[in-house]
């Protein structure tokens, strides 16, 4: 009898960029100045975006709205680094992603007010906001299937949570993509908090990353607030994928600054020394001092850029103001291809309420439904 070991899977963490902007040289990567620019930029952009739909939501035009405040880095650079032919699918705390991929910043406000025409945004590989956490995930080891059934050279990347990387859903994701060797890549922004619930209380594991090798699946956990460890991982993974060597998970350590949405107060629950503390590590100003560092940036740029991006969102904000109230009877589209009887009555009564209101009727009472409910 002998006591061997037969696995030891070591889990490796990835940190180029010191936050003061320094660069360990060890590890360095070469990120292209047009690509390090553009991250710069989209960075800037999304978080301006984010500060003025807070602004919307708290002056009663936006509904419900979940902000990337620090997660900007993790967010727009795996999104960046895919090709037009990939596909991606964010969760709700998405816009970075979106924005990164090309989407106008109107749908992201339609879409957290309610409005169905959000979602359509014509990028037809870009797939919708997903609220229910973590289903999503085996919905994209099937896109991945697909992907390598037809040999189409396409990846699929997608975001979860700390607090999702708890679900059935990951293990059944991880377990098809692994076993099939899916060009598939998980990205789980470890935000340190799912809604109230610390990292910590998440799970056992020492990290979100090792889970992937149980699956045989590539893992690495990266300083998610630094800019070029989340691009060497993000091109590592993406680039493994379209060579046929299987699917990744990358861990990227980062923080919600802002609380789980604006429906949270994250001061119930959660030191302010802690958020301090992770403000000393936000991404933009890191990306911004190395970029200083290497005479790509100065105050000038900051300025300018500023002022481009503020003038981008203003216009956002107003396409968005300026789209015609929806029509209700549009909830009743697109759900099935031929709807079932109760919604056909239930569409029918709607739209006799809705001419009712238009000529300033009375309203009658909407007869019950005919006897076929139980
Ligand atoms: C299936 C499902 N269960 C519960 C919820 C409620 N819910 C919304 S966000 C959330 C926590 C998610 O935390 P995490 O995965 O860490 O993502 P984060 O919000 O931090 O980005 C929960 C439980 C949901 N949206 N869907
Ligand atoms: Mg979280």
């Amino acid at each position: 009898m002998a006591l061997e070991t037969v696995s030891q899977e070591k889990t490796q963490r990835l940190e180029i960029l010191s936050p003061e902007g320094c660069i360990d040289a060890a590890v360095s990567v070469d990120v292209p100045e047009p690509v390090l620019l553009d991250i710069y930029r989209k960075m800037v952009e999304i978080r301006l975006f984010d500060e003025r739909a807070i602004k919307l939501q708290r002056q009663g035009r936006l509904g419900t709205y979940p902000q990337i405040l620090g997660q900007e880095a993790s967010q727009v650079i795996p999104a960046l680094c895919l090709e037009p032919r990939d596909w991606l699918v964010p969760t709700y705390r998405g816009q970075g992603a979106y924005y990164a991929r090309g989407m106008q910043l109107r749908y992201s406000l339609l879409y957290w007010a309610g409005d169905d025409r959000g979602v359509r945004f014509g990028q037809e590989r870009d797939m919708i906001f997903s609220i229910p956490v973590g289903t999503h995930l085996t919905q994209v080891a099937g896109l991945a299937w697909a992907s390598k059934l037809k040999g189409d050279g396409s990846v699929a990347l997608t975001y979860l949570g700390d607090g999702t990387s708890s679900k059935g859903d990951f293990h059944e994701a991880l377990t098809f993509a692994g076993q099939f060797k899916l060009p598939a890549i998980y990205v789980i922004e470890n935000n340190h908090w799912a809604i109230s619930v610390p990292r910590e209380r998440q799970a056992a594991a020492k990290t979100l990353a090792q889970k992937a090798h149980g699956y045989g699946v590539f893992g690495l956990q990266v300083d998610g607030n630094d800019p070029l460890a989340v691009w060497a991982a993000a091109t590592r993974a993406i680039a493994r994928a379209r060579a046929g060597q299987g699917p990744s998970v990358i861990e990227c350590e980062t923080y919600r600054l802002g609380h789980h949405t604006t429906a949270d107060d994250a001061t119930r629950y959660r030191s302010s020394a802690e958020v301090e503390a992770w403000k000393r590590k936000d991404p933009v100003p890191r990306l911004r001092r190395y970029l200083e560092k290497r005479g790509l940036w100065d105050e000038a740029r900051e300025n300018a850029l500023l002022d481009q991006a503020q003038a981008m969102v203003q216009a956002e904000v107003d396409a968005y103001e300026a789209f015609p109230p929806p029509n209700p009877l549009d909830m009743f589209s697109e759900n099935y291809e031929r709807a079932p009887w109760p919604l056909v009555e239930q569409r029918a009564q709607l739209e006799k309420l809705l001419e009712f209101k238009a000529d300033r009727q009375e309203v009658p009472a909407l007869p019950p439904a005919e006897g076929r409910f139980p």
